[in-house]
C-alpha cells in the first residue's frame, strides 16, 4: 500500500483568534472555508511545508507551534495533519487560492462554512485551543 500524501493545515492563532481562509479554487471547493496549507513536497518536513504554504498563500512568516492530535482523510490518497501556528511577521492576505480571510474567536468558529473535511480538524483545534 502506498503512503498517503500529507496535506498540512495551519491553525494560525493570534490574539485569541483563529484564521480561516475561504477557497477560491478549485470550483468544487470554492466558497468553503479551510485551515490554510497544502501538500508536503518531496524532501520537506510537514512543518517546512506549513511555513512555505503560509508564505505563498498568505504572504506571512509563520512558525509551527504544536501538532494537533489526529489525522483526517481528504480525497483518496490524501490525509490532513494540522499544526497550531503563530505569526512571526506580516499580515495575512489572500494571495493565492483564497478570496477572503476571517479571524474567528473561539465562539465564532462555527460561523463559517468549513470544508466538510476540515470540520473534524477544527473541532480538534478548538479542543486544543491555547491562546497564542
Ligand atoms: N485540503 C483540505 N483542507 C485543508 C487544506 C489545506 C487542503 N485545510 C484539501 C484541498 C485539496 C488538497 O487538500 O483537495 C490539497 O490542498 P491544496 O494544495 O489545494 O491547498
Ligand atoms: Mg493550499
Amino acid at each position: 500500500m502506498t503512503q498517503p500524501i500529507v496535506v498540512v493545515g495551519a491553525a494560525v492563532l493570534d490574539g485569541g483568534r483563529l484564521l480561516a481562509a475561504r477557497r477560491s479554487a478549485p470550483p468544487e471547493l470554492a466558497g468553503r472555508w479551510e485551515l490554510p496549507g497544502g501538500k508536503v513536497e518531496r524532501g520537506e518536513t510537514p512543518e517546512q511545508a506549513l511555513v512555505r504554504e503560509l508564505r505563498e498563500e498568505l504572504g506571512v512568516t509563520a512558525e509551527p507551534v504544536a501538532r494537533v492530535p489526529g489525522e483526517w482523510p481528504l480525497k483518496p490518497g490524501y490525509v490532513l495533519y494540522v499544526w497550531t501556528a503563530r505569526l512571526v511577521a506580516g499580515t495575512p492576505e489572500p494571495l493565492q487560492d483564497h478570496d477572503e480571510l476571517r479571524w474567528l474567536t473561539r465562539e465564532q468558529v462555527w460561523d463559517v462554512d468549513w470544508l466538510d473535511q476540515d470540520v473534524a480538524a477544527v473541532e480538534a483545534v478548538r479542543a486544543a485551543w491555547q491562546p497564542l
